[in-house]
């Protein structure tokens, strides 16, 4: 069975001003979209085509001969996890575990800004930073590309994606104003508690 573009999990518009439909025109319906496509034409008539996603990013991850089906296959992967990362009204603080988890492995949340904010701005070219955990410890991680956590033995809890493609309409260059605005007003922090229970 082919994989499908997953619809987004609010209407196109409802993140402006921080994030616009425009950019969800392209970002979700071209880019997300083409990642399908790709991914579908590539596992065709292959033992992979049988597979969930996450065993064909696993079943091919380090694989330099599988590489384009990997690339397509985790930024599938990781775009559906983004935009379930933010939502309309996001942003602000966690609560409960999350929070204390946050406390307690990155040294509080104002740190925990701090420190995602600057893995989301130092990631060189195009890539996503990540709030994951990695044998029962909170981290805050960078990966390049399609790279994604579960490809390292991590579980992924939140992201952000850093290729210009995520902000160039809505903040031209400006990445460190994107991250700032997914922190402040987009960052679905339900959907990240919800991922260290699960
Ligand atoms: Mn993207």
């Amino acid at each position: 069975m082919a994989f499908e573009l997953p619809p987004l999990p609010y209407a196109a518009n409802a993140l402006e001003p921080h994030m616009s439909a425009n950019t969800f025109s392209f970002h979700h319906a071209k880019h997300h979209n083409a990642y399908v496509t790709n991914l579908n034409n590539l596992i065709k008539d292959t033992d992979l085509a049988s597979k969930s996603l996450e065993e064909i990013i696993k079943a091919v991850a380090g694989d330099s001969a599988k590489a384009g089906v990997f690339n397509n296959a985790a930024q599938v992967w990781n775009h559906t996890f983004f935009w379930s990362s933010m939502k309309p009204g996001g942003g602000g603080k966690p609560s409960g575990d999350l929070l204390a988890r946050i406390e307690k492995d990155l040294g509080g949340f104002d740190k925990f800004k701090e420190d995602f904010k600057n893995a989301a701005v130092t990631q060189f070219g195009s890539g996503w930073a990540w709030l994951v955990e990695e044998k029962g410890t909170l981290k805050i991680t960078k990966t390049g590309n399609a790279d994604t956590p579960m490809a390292h033995g991590q579980k992924a809890l939140l992201t952000v994606d850093v290729w210009e493609h995520a902000y160039y309409l809505d903040y031209q260059n400006r990445r460190p104003d994107f991250v700032q605005a997914f922190l402040d007003h987009l960052a679905n922090w339900d959907f990240a508690a919800a991922n260290l229970k699960g």
